[in-house]
């Protein structure tokens, strides 16, 4: 067999550190980013609208972050936007907050959850203009729209061309900005606050000490937003099982969605059988000790 020319073994050597490089990047833009036992949606940082600036604004979200313990889930959220909002006079409770963070484990769309009213959702903003009356986790949720009433985007296909237009890079964190799993176009359309829930938990505000003592690191990623939100709150009151979470701004200036799953929550029987047989291996090795002491 004839020894393939030179130029295309370089040719062919090329294509495959060209694809091996694509790959590495499509991995990067779609699974899971792990790091520390956080699990990472880093979102563009120049698709944040604030007036006239795109990019780096008070409305610049940069990430946010899942980590789980068996029974714990904690949250953190990398961005410009404080948690008690922007004030702003002409807007819904005289500020723009965060929306509330939505959890989908349907498999379906957004919308289509939302009409099943299977999404669970987080109101971790006490300003914002969530229909639930206080912070906590919400099962059974159904969701609205807030950017009409807080000097907000009418879609996001309008977010995404003025952002695009504007020389920014429109991103959904995990998702692509133009992800068919969120309505585009429409009047109104963008669902970012809690319309309707039942309260199946709350939730623990977390410090920067206390997150990074867990292992929280965004600069990391440099996402390097100027606030870090933290809290967690008990997995029992949410499904096992992938998900996608997300949450706007309440003008719809930016969003992350992060693709994650929760392990489910040990069964108290297994848990009691955990420590019968830790009981058994205690006496076990007591009588072992008194043996050997006898002996
Ligand atoms: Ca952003
Ligand atoms: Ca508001
Ligand atoms: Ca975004």
């Amino acid at each position: 067999m004839n020894a393939l020319p030179k130029t295309i073994i370089h040719w062919i050597y090329s294509a495959t550190v060209f694809c091996t490089i694509f790959a590495v990047q499509q991995q990067k833009a779609t699974a899971a980013v792990l790091y520390n036992g956080w699990n990472y949606a880093i979102d563009s940082f120049s698709d944040g609208v604030t007036g006239a600036q795109i990019g780096g604004g008070e409305f610049e979200f940069y990430g946010i972050a899942v980590k789980e313990t068996s029974n714990t889930a904690f949250i953190a959220i990398n961005s410009n936007l404080s948690l008690a909002g922007s004030a702003n006079p002409l807007s819904q409770r005289g500020n723009i907050n965060y929306g509330d963070l939505f959890f989908n484990f349907s498999g379906q769309n957004f919308n289509t959850a939302n009409a099943n009213s299977s999404l669970f959702a987080v109101r971790f903003a006490e300003e914002n203009d969530s229909s639930v009356p206080t912070t906590g986790v919400y099962s059974n949720v159904t969701a609205k729209n807030v950017a009409r009433s807080n000097s907000g985007f009418m879609n996001l296909n309008q977010y995404n061309t003025m952002v695009a237009s504007s020389g920014g890079t429109p991103s959904m964190g995990d998702l692509a900005a133009t992800d068919p799993y969120f309505e585009q176009t429409g009047n109104w359309t963008v669902l970012n606050s809690i319309a309707t829930g039942t309260k199946v938990g709350e939730i623990n505000f977390l410090n920067l000490a206390t997150l990074t003592a867990i292992g929280l690191d965004f600069s990391q990623f440099n996402a390097v937003g100027s606030q870090t939100i933290g809290f967690s709150f008990d997995k029992s009151s949410m499904p096992s099982g992938s998900y996608v979470a997300n949450f706007f701004a309440e003008c719809a200036n930016d969003a992350i969605a992060l693709q994650g799953s929760f392990e489910a929550v040990p069964e108290p029987s297994t848990l009691f059988g955990t420590f019968v047989g830790f009981s058994i291996l205690g006496i076990g090795a007591a009588k072992r000790r008194v043996k050997s002491k006898v002996g």
